[in-house]
């Protein structure tokens, strides 16, 4: 009965090493160093939607690159993805407050709240949109930060909203990432 003991043993702690080599130090590879996406190369970035949260928990962009969103609704619900400024964020709220009384079903369109430069993606649960898109070169400027947020009325007070994390070539940050105001709806 030794060999075969000792067999089981080896075994485990193979089994033991793959599952360590497998998790990594503790978390997954993630996004690799960021090569800023130009017009003729945009740069991929996934985020997936659930109810009601985002992956991932930070999103990196470097201001004025060119990204191709893939924006995945791994929820049951319709969701969104507003990127944009704190101030962006409250106008596509009150915006879309006023669809609160519509029936289950596709969101009714909403006007683009006036000097808006982020960019909204609407996905229904199991679907995913691609869209390019230009970072504002001066998105860094907004003081309170820029989100990507769910204004579907009810999800921004659920807490679907995570921040952008701004940086530059090589994926060193330019700060720190924006927290939301205790005052906020979802903060
Ligand atoms: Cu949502």
């Amino acid at each position: 009965m030794q060999p075969s003991r000792s067999l089981t043993a080896a075994a485990s702690l193979a089994a033991v090493a793959l599952v360590a080599a497998a998790c990594g130090a503790g978390s997954p590879a993630g996004t690799p160093a960021i090569t800023p996406g130009v017009g003729a190369a945009p740069r991929d970035v996934n985020i997936v939607m659930r109810d009601y949260g985002y992956v991932p928990p930070v999103v990196d962009l470097v201001p004025g690159e060119t990204v191709t969103l893939h924006v995945i609704n791994g929820g049951l619900e319709i969701h969104e993805a507003v990127l944009g400024s704190l101030e962006a964020q409250l106008a596509w709220e009150s915006a879309e407050a006023a669809t609160i009384d519509h029936p289950p079903g596709p969101t009714p369109v909403v006007p683009q709240p006036e000097g808006f430069d982020g960019v909204r993606v609407v996905v229904g649960s199991g679907q995913r949109q691609d869209v390019t898109w230009v970072v504002p070169p001066d998105a860094t400027a907004a003081a309170s930060g820029w989100f990507v947020g769910c204004h579907i009325p009810g999800h921004w007070q659920k807490g679907m909203v995570v921040p952008v994390r701004f940086v530059g070539p090589g994926g060193v940050p330019l700060g720190t990432p924006a927290v939301l105001p205790s005052s906020s709806p979802a903060g």
